[in-house]
């Protein structure tokens, strides 16, 4: 027996979707009301009524208890059918696939991605259209108005469903369907990437490690590549999802998933390890004694990426985030297809892909992906990598080098200032700003200032304008610093230094970034301010 009731309910200040989703501390989200005001705002803006949505999460604590609820509130705003992943769970880049593989209205994400879980750490929920992409900026803006208004809320009472067995069932006159996680999505994997090629890699000795750190992607890593890829036993590691993440920071970067980094640069390491965040769309690649930064790990899957079956009849266009280095447009150059510049997060680029106007994109925070679904993912991008290099038969090294002998190096690293007082932050930026207009033509540390401006984004599909996304500073020379806020955190302000220079060989293209990019490194300090504004001089996370 069900009944459907309608609460009354307040405002509550701040329900504001970031970079991706709504993010906040995990008491935040259970408080009272918190949850339940921002669903029915997606459901108000999105309407509900006879409509299908996918729901999963990437297991994180409270995920459990959040499904519960967000099916309760489906079947009272008249939902027809939700499809859930079994124990309420779904990489983000499988929601994407399974939003569009069932032709739904759309899907709930519950995930604060890379960020920690547990009690006392993230939760998040975003919304993803029917083209399984993140909800662009016009609608998550009307579901923040709509959080500033809402008055009441629906849900039925009634007993838990049973997430824990595929199958179908009903709530209150809406079906749920609890399907396998995994299945899908590594049907699709099937269709894009040469797997008897990369079996025969694996049956010929080639060594992996794959850190799932603790979170989604370890169901989706273990089917694939152990069982069907016939990769060692073992060769996942971290890859039961924990409601807390097992205490690890679930971001696939050197700092946090420094056990794999030991290893690649270690005495007896494998041929290949990569890593992946809470929900599964953010991959780290890393050979033996060489880590690939996103950016160029972006140019290498576009270079190469003619090398697996689903991409065989080439690219139409790449897609980068701004601050993401520009390794991946002289790819786009050399190839004569159409390279865009968007602002950061995947939401842009989803018109772009639903346009057929580019098929890769990437993003320099370990983010990559195709047109295959509308997130970022990083199963997705190993498993390329894994194509190519069965393909290559050479080591990631070797492919590294000679990506740089042909195209140039754009050396490149992002430095984060994490919680810094949101005012002093401010003031930062708001400096920086202002001093824009007096920058280009003065020279610094032996370089000279070409531009400086605000990114500013219209998107060539729709036309909508995206403004502040970014101060950037570029260099006559072609080096380039860019400096942004967060839209992620969820303790005061983080700071976004992104720090490039190109060399164009053949000298010089193994310098340690770091020393590489150190007169950039130099100025940015000097042109942002950022010690005097924020007490700061060092970041604490360098990527
Ligand atoms: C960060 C990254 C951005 C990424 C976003 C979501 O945003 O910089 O590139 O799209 O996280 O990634 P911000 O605003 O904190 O810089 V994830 O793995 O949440 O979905
Ligand atoms: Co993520």
């Amino acid at each position: 027996m069900t009944t459907s009731l309608t609460i009354a309910t307040k405002p509550i200040a701040g329900q504001k979707p970031g970079t991706s989703g709504l993010r906040k501390k995990t008491p935040v989200f259970m408080g009272p009301h918190y949850l339940e005001n921002f669903v029915q705002a997606i459901f108000d803006v999105v309407g509900a009524k006879g409509k299908t949505f996918v729901l999963g999460g990437d297991g994180r604590y409270f995920n459990d208890r959040a499904a519960q609820v967000i099916l309760r509130m489906a079947a009272a705003n008249g939902a027809a059918r939700v499809i859930v992943g079994q124990n309420a769970i779904l990489s983000t880049p499988a929601a994407s696939h399974l939003i569009r593989l069932n032709k739904t209205d759309g899907g709930i994400i519950m995930s604060a991605s890379h960020n920690p879980g547990g009690p006392h750490e993230d939760f998040g929920v975003k919304f993803n259209m029917p083209n399984g992409g993140p909800a662009p900026e016009g609608v998550t803006e009307a579901m923040y108005e709509r959080t500033t208004v809402i008055s009441e809320y629906h849900i039925v009472e009634s007993q838990d469903v049973d997430l824990s067995k595929v199958g179908r069932s009903d709530l209150a006159g809406m079906i749920v369907d609890v399907v396998d996680p995994v299945a899908d999505y590594a049907a699709l994997m099937e269709t894009l990437f040469d797997f008897a090629a990369i079996r025969a890699m694996f049956a010929g000795g080639f060594r992996m490690r794959m850190d799932s750190m603790c979170a989604v992607t370890g169901p989706y890593a273990t089917e694939i590549l152990e069982n069907r890829l016939g990769a060692a036993k073992g060769t996942v590691v971290n890859g039961t999802p924990l409601p807390d993440f097992g205490g690890m920071h679930p971001d696939p970067n050197p700092t946090w998933a420094k056990a794999l980094m030991d290893e690649m640069f270690g005495p007896d390491a494998p041929d290949f390890g990569a890593a992946s965040d809470g929900d599964g769309d953010r991959n780290m690649v890393v050979g033996a004694g060489i880590y690939v930064s996103p950016s160029d790990s972006l140019a290498v899957l576009a270079a190469n990426a003619h090398l697996a079956p689903g991409y065989k009849a080439g690219l139409k266009g790449i897609a980068r985030s701004m601050p993401t280095s520009a390794a991946a447009d002289r790819v786009a150059d050399a190839l004569g297809i159409g390279k865009y510049e968007t602002p950061t997060g995947w939401k842009f680029f989803g018109n772009l892909l639903d346009a057929g106007r580019a098929t890769l994109c990437g993003e320099e925070s370990f983010g990559t992906g195709s047109d295959h679904v509308r997130e970022k993912d990083g199963l997705w991008a190993i498993l390329l990598w894994l194509n190519i290099l069965a393909v290559r038969k050479q080591s990631v090294a070797a492919i590294m080098a000679a990506h740089w002998a042909k195209f140039g190096r754009n050396y490149y690293s992002r430095h984060d200032f994490e919680a810094i007082a949101s005012d002093k932050a401010d003031a930062m930026m708001a400096a920086l700003r202002a001093s824009l207009p007096g920058l280009a033509g003065r020279g610094i540390e032996g370089m000279t200032i070409a531009a400086a401006d605000d990114f500013a984004y219209t998107d060539p599909v729709d036309g909508s304008v995206s403004q502040k996304q970014g101060v950037r500073i570029l260099f006559s020379d072609g080096s380039r610093i860019v400096l942004r806020l967060s839209g992620t955190g969820t303790e005061g302000a983080t700071l976004r230094l992104y720090l490039e220079r190109y060399a164009a060989g053949p000298e010089g293209l193994d310098l340690d970034p770091q020393e590489a990019l150190a007169p950039v490194i130099r100025a940015a300090h000097a042109l942002a301010g950022i010690a005097d504004f924020t007490g700061r001089s060092e970041p604490n996370v360098i990527t």
